[in-house]
């Protein structure tokens, strides 16, 4: 069946209970209080040039809810986008944990999905280098559970009494509130620096895992060890994995600072376009299970949100699937007025010592109660449980429920106790963890190896992208103006892997420090990106025609991409047509310059006689193929095509030459001449389906 958005039969509970809160326009105008309005142009003055009466209620209303209509952003992850879906378990969990939604694999639970920039304010650039929020909010029959997780699997800090501190670092500088949604600049180095513990986490954010290309194609992670808790009350240490069906791939540093100008709603538009398409986003939910008795069993602890554990210690579970597939009817109501609470969670999934997570645990309650003007956000539409809720709270600013009857206490006989406590078997129980120690300020010696997995982070990955967190280092270091500052990142890099640190102070104008340990050697394959998956699914391809076009070729190409459910955006000089080489008008999707080619994942020149003259003469297209080669884009070029090419600032090229019959493939450069129009299309899609051509040449190329 299909999943449209507004298919009744395919309601879930969520969706319907929503119905009942929405509003179309419709009718006549009104006052907020239903009168009826016939001029809302011109306020109610003395005379044509005389001042506005106060009498004017209409006008007055309508300034006064403009005035009000803003809240204060979040704090922190203020910049986001989401959308609704479901979660469906595959088998039974119940040998772990007793949340139902876990435990019936016919129920689809609805859910909601925020996905956020996290330095930023409301209207930054989705395409900064940050950790990307991965905030989940199911809606089961025993009420909300929110995985309010990230794309990167470790944190900054251990403890959440440092939350603050790293935060004020991160934001932008007071005195001047420079930069916005960056983390180049000197308080959040100095932070580092200052603060071993961030440097499994900035190898991280150095990495392109702070650039995703797509919020479709990043991981999410719970961070935290959680519990998993069985009906006999018998706990697991949980640790959640969210794997994207598309695979994990990132966008290039130049390329992400381009799109921060072009298009700042990158990500955002992304999401929202593939939903509305029909092409839903989806993802594996994993976990990672350790029994209670192998807590100590580890080199690290697993209560320290600093470090992963390692999947080839402990597997990853294919738990479920997540599937999105509405976008919201409103931005505010929903997407802004969402509220997560690590604290909501179901019979069945529990906490842990973990001394990050305790902190949130109380932060976020409480930053809704400001952020969302007090204590009755939880019956914001968004926020609304599906499952029945009966507390004794009553009153405050923006109470909706009528509450009916003269009790709102517990034990009462008055409405016949009412409402009664839960039974055991659908109560949250909390887990029966011994706790028991003195009162001390004191971080865990378990908790003080800051080094050894930066290093198995950074020993895991592809050379190129190890490039990269050279490059990102370099970038950012670049930016700090205090030499002290530099040198205490580059003396902690020294820890992580000498190499890295002596190329890092190179490029930033350090003295490149002595080794001091030795690289233990040890990796966790799983980490790097380069072992991802790809597919063209959903990938969109810039091709690049003008008056003379051999049209059958774009035609050809278009359904060849289609078939893999990939897009191709025919881009002309203007919108309209173009001419084809036949003499027929041929329709074009855009005018080149309303777009870039930042925005596309490949590029394709294809043949004809006049178009290639044209296009070798516009400098336009030619930046197109030149800043896709810089990214490590796929490119490809047909017959005359090839020649434009050739106008391009590239390194020098194994291209089809005239008379060759057959394709020809050089550092992800496709192109042919002759007939193998069809070999062509084949290569060029494989090399899409791998997202990016990183062993090319790039340095060279001025882009
Ligand atoms: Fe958050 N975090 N956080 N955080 N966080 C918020 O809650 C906080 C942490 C995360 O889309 C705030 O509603 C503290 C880790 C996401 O609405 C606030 C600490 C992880 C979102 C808050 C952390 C996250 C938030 C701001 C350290 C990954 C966006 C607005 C103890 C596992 C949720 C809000 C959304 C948002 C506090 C650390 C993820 C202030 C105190 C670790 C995805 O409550």
């Amino acid at each position: 069946m299909s999943e449209t958005r507004r298919d009744s039969a395919t309601k879930d509970e969520k969706d319907q209970q929503l119905e009942r809160h929405r509003v179309d326009a419709a009718g006549e105008l009104t006052t907020s209080t239903g009168t009826r309005v016939d001029d809302t142009d011109n306020s109610l003055s003395a005379g044509g040039r005389g001042p506005t009466l106060m009498e004017d209620f209409h006008f007055r209303e309508k300034l006064t809810h403009f005035d009000h209509e803003r809240i204060p952003e979040r704090v922190v992850h203020a910049r986001g986008a989401g959308a609704y879906g479901y979660f469906q378990v595959y088998e039974p969990l119940s040998r772990y944990t007793r949340a139902h939604f876990l435990n019936d694999p016919s129920l689809r639970t609805p859910v909601f999905v925020r996905f956020s920039t996290v330095a930023g304010s409301r209207g930054s650039a989705d395409t900064v280098r940050d950790v990307r929020g991965f905030a989940t909010k199911f809606y089961t029959q025993e009420g909300n559970y929110d995985l309010v997780g990230n794309n990167i699997p470790v944190f900054f800090i251990q403890d959440g009494i440092k939350f603050p501190d790293f935060v004020h670092s991160v934001k932008p500088e007071p005195h001047n509130e420079i930069p916005q949604a960056q983390s180049a600049h000197d308080t959040l180095w100095d932070f580092v620096q200052l603060q071993p513990e961030t440097m499994h986490m900035m190898m991280w954010v150095m990495s392109d895992r702070a650039l995703p290309r797509s919020y479709r194609m990043m991981q999410g992670f719970g961070v935290h060890t959680f519990r998993f808790v069985n009906a006999n009350g018998e706990g697991t240490f949980v640790k959640f994995h969210w794997t994207p069906k598309l695979g994990t791939h990132s966008l290039v540093w130049d390329e992400t600072q381009k799109i921060g100008g072009k298009d700042p709603d990158y990500n955002r538009r992304d999401l929202w376009d593939a939903i509305e398409r029909g092409q839903y986003p989806e993802w594996e939910l994993g976990v990672q299970l350790v029994p209670e008795s192998d807590e100590h069993r580890f080199d690290f602890d697993l209560l320290d949100p600093t470090k992963i554990l390692p999947e080839e210690q402990v597997p990853v579970t294919p738990i479920g699937r997540m599937v999105l597939n509405r976008n919201p009817d409103n931005f505010f109501a929903e997407t802004e007025q969402i509220a997560f609470h690590t604290a909501n969670v179901v019979p069945g999934i529990d906490f842990t010592n973990d001394p990050l997570l305790q902190a949130r645990n109380f932060s976020y309650l409480d930053t809704q109660l400001i952020r969302l003007g007090g204590p009755n956000f939880q019956q914001l539409p968004v926020n609304r449980p599906v499952a029945d809720v009966q507390d004794n709270q009553r009153d405050g600013y923006g109470q909706h429920y009528v509450h009916r009857g003269r009790t709102s206490y517990f034990k009462n006989s008055l409405a016949g106790g009412c409402p009664y406590l839960a039974g055991e078997d659908t109560a949250f129980k909390h887990y029966q963890e011994r706790v028991d120690g003195q009162k001390i300020r004191h971080r865990s010696d378990s908790f003080q190896d800051h080094y050894t997995q930066a290093t198995l982070f950074y020993n895991s990955l592809a050379n190129w992208e190890r490039a990269h967190i050279s490059a990102a280092f370099q970038f950012e270091l670049g930016k700090v103006e205090h030499r002290h500052v530099r040198e205490g990142v580059v003396a902690h890099l020294n820890h992580v892997d000498h190499d890295l640190a002596v190329d890092v102070a190179n490029g930033i104008g350090v003295d490149p420090p002595e080794r001091a340990v030795a690289n233990h050697g040890r990796s966790s394959p799983a980490v790097s990106q380069a072992t991802f998956p790809g597919t063209v699914y959903s990938r969109q391809v810039a091709v690049l025609v003008a008056d003379g076009v051999r049209a059958a070729e774009v035609t050809a190409l278009r359904s060849a991409l289609a078939e893999h459910g990939a897009l191709a955006d025919v881009l002309g000089p203007r919108d309209g047509t173009v001419r084809t080489d036949d003499g027929s008008n041929f329709e074009v999707d855009r005018a080149m310059s309303t777009v870039a080619s930042v925005l596309y994942d490949a590029i394709v020149v294809p043949g004809g006689a006049d178009n290639a003259t044209a296009l070798s003469g516009d400098g336009l297209a030619l930046n197109f193929i030149t800043e896709a080669f810089k990214h490590h884009k796929p490119i490809a070029a047909m017959n005359e095509g090839v020649d434009v090419l050739g106008r391009a600032p590239l390194p020098s090229l194994r291209l089809a030459n005239s008379g060759d019959d057959g394709v020809r493939t050089d550092q992800g450069v496709i192109t042919n001449r002759g007939s193998d129009d069809q070999g062509l299309r084949q290569t060029f899609i494989e090399t899409l389906a791998r997202h990016r051509v990183w062993d090319r040449e790039v340095a060279s190329v001025p882009a």
